[in-house]
């Protein structure tokens, strides 16, 4: 047992409930990953790839049934529907723990249940906060292992003091000398579960990812964006990366993307401009609070990338194809007769002989896909190349710029800046975006994601989107950051990306450090402020002057379409929307019909 009571009588009380064989508490250490990995060797969940081409990694095939994050079995249970708004599922908080409780009695049932200290950010950090996963799953131990700092030195800085409770089963109870599948899990009944006044966690039937590493979305943004509003911070679905320029001082920037937008690839990007670097502090996630000097100061809470690993190539994405070299686990990718992995767009041709993510044998000729389209890999963050500096400080990173965007194949331009930070919050509520395959459902519909955060906001829309105003008068105009709106995705009318991406994006990147910096130059535009003719750094840029002209072109008819759209949008967040953020929209729309 441990030296903190509330935690002895949790580890109890869930023992109790789930009647799991036996109770390990993890000490975080490389013994304990190695047992555990070679324990799922054995039963099959794992598969070692080669030592040498591979080095101390993992591939796992998940049950073709638990693929994604499933949002409609997610629910947050707050006091009222109200207070979970519009926007969750919501289900009365007695009604749900007792549905629960039932649900979970003896689902460990033959398995070992594993007690996770973790700490989000780093220990110690006063912008970092503890939790502890129960799980009986050994897959979960493994990938929080690297996802988060992990096992006794939490146990240690916790003390006596609170955590948050996160438990976790895959609901396939045992019974005596049934054997175990390579990826249990419950394909009836699933159940994703967030009461945020007692700030706990409850999730049943998914072994998958944001499902079941439960530091990630359901802690450190479903929980965390509750605790936020609360102590006047931010949680937020946001990489965090540092630029500098060839001579001159780093800023920081934090980008909200939805799942599947480009958040990893741009916080480890290569920048195509000479002399400018990109280096890495998160990839999904940033928690910010105020420092004394009243600029907002972001730590990344999480120790590992779970990224998307289709499309990850030496040309796309070098850094994190680098990152991957060993001590990594890969989720629902394909496998080479040597042992090592392999993805769509990981190399230009598919080797021979591959294993798909299924388990068979894979010919380029089917039609089929090798690795899952939200196949995924688990990395530690200290193994990126381009790792920055500050990653690991506690105090965190003074944040200049914040960035919304998303998939949009028309009207929405490359870039453009907010005139403040009122308007930007209004920018990042009408966030929009193609959905992708990181949610089961369909792919490629456009819907509203304000700030990237509506699968993770712990609590009502409009209120969230109310806190973030306040944040903005919390301190001087001066010391927030900047806000600007990015869109990577535009297509022209036969499909194709007018935009080339990646490393360019640092030409985007260049205009925004001027904009933070005092030099760049902008035009207004009913929009906001977009790079003159000559702001954008178009050198050696392989795109047409028409299609450059087209990326940063105010559509004023497309965005006048827009408005009904947003305007049905916001109705859908009810009745606590900030009167704010309408007036914004109604200036917009007069702004647009303005004759210039
Ligand atoms: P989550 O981990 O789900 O939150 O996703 P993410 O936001 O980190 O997305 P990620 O960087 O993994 O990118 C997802 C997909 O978008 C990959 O297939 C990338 O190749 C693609 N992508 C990323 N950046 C760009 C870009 O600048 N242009 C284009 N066309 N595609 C991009
Ligand atoms: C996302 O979907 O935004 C992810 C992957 O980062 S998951 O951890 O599964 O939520
Ligand atoms: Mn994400």
């Amino acid at each position: 047992m441990t030296g903190n009571q509330k935690l002895n009588a949790w580890i109890n009380e869930i023992a109790a409930l789930c009647a799991p064989r036996s109770v390990h508490l993890c000490d975080g250490s490389q013994a304990e990953y190695d047992s555990l990995a070679s324990e799922m060797v054995k039963g099959g969940t794992f598969v070692k790839l080669d030592g040498k081409l591979r080095p101390n990694s993992y591939l796992c095939r998940s049950d073709p049934a638990d693929v994604a994050r499933t949002e409609d079995r997610t629910f947050i249970c707050a006091r009222s529907q109200d207070e979970a708004g519009p926007t969750n599922n919501w289900r009365a908080p007695a009604e749900m723990k007792a549905e629960l409780t039932r649900v979970f009695r003896n689902c460990m049932q033959g398995r070992t249940m594993y007690v996770i200290p973790f700490s989000m950010g780093p220990i110690g950090s006063p912008i970092s906060h503890i939790g502890i996963e129960i799980t009986d799953s050994p897959y979960v131990v493994a990938n929080m292992r690297i996802m988060t700092r992990m096992g006794r030195e939490v146990l240690d800085a916790l003390g006596a003091g609170d955590f948050v409770p996160c438990l976790h089963s895959v609901g396939a109870p045992l019974n005596s000398g049934q054997a175990d599948v390579p990826w249990p899990c419950n394909a009836k009944s699933k159940y994703i579960v967030h009461f945020p006044e007692e700030r706990s966690i409850w999730s049943y039937g998914s072994g998958y990812g944001g499902n079941a590493l439960l530091g990630k979305k359901c802690f450190a943004l479903r929980i965390a964006s509750v605790m936020a509003r609360d102590q006047g911070w931010l949680a937020e679905h946001m990489l965090i990366l540092g630029l500098t320029p060839p001579s001159g001082k780093t800023i920081y920037i934090a980008a909200a993307f939805p799942s599947a937008c480009g958040k990893t690839n741009l916080a480890m990007m290569n920048p195509t401009l000479p002399g400018w670097k990109v280096s890495c502090v998160g990839d999904d996630i940033a928690w910010m609070k105020f420092g004394a000097d009243g600029r907002l100061y972001a730590i990344n809470p999480e120790s590992g990338f779970f990224g998307v690993a289709p499309g990850t190539s030496m040309q796309s994405n070098p850094n994190a194809v680098k990152t991957l070299v060993k001590n990594c686990i890969f989720t629902n990718v394909a496998m080479t007769p040597e042992g090592d992995v392999w993805w769509e767009d990981f190399t230009k041709a598919p080797p021979q002989k591959l294993i798909d993510w299924q388990g068979k044998q894979w010919e380029a000729s089917s039609g089929r896909k090798a690795a899952h389209p939200n196949a995924r890999f688990t990395a530690p963050v200290n193994q990126c190349p381009v790792v920055d500096p500050n990653y690991d400080n506690p105090q965190g990173v003074p944040i200049s710029a914040i960035l919304f965007g998303g998939r949009r194949p028309s009207v929405i331009p490359l870039v453009f800046e907010a005139f403040n930070w009122a308007h930007g919050t209004f920018l990042g509520s009408i966030q929009s975006s193609e959905t992708t395959a990181a949610q089961t459902g369909a792919v490629g519909i456009v819907r509203r994601d304000p700030m990237a955060m509506l699968p993770f906001c712990g609590y009502n829309m409009g209120d969230y989107l109310a806190h973030w105003l306040q944040v903005g008068r919390e301190t001087s105009p001066a010391s927030l950051p900047k806000i600007f709106y990015v869109n990577w995705f535009r297509k022209s009318g036969e499909g194709k990306w007018l935009w080339p991406g990646y490393g360019e994006n640092s030409r985007v990147l260049k205009w925004i450090y001027e904009r933070v910096t005092g030099t760049g130059q902008a035009v207004e535009t009913p929009i906001g402020y977009l790079p003159s003719a000559s702001a954008l750094d178009a050198k050696d840029l392989a795109v047409s002057r028409e299609d450059l002209r087209e990326l940063l072109r105010v559509d004023r008819e497309g965005w006048l379409k827009e408005i009904p759209d947003i305007r049905s949008h916001y109705a859908k967040l009810g009745d606590r929307l900030p009167q704010e953020l309408l007036d914004e929209l109604a200036r917009l729309e007069r702004r647009l019909a303005e004759k210039t």
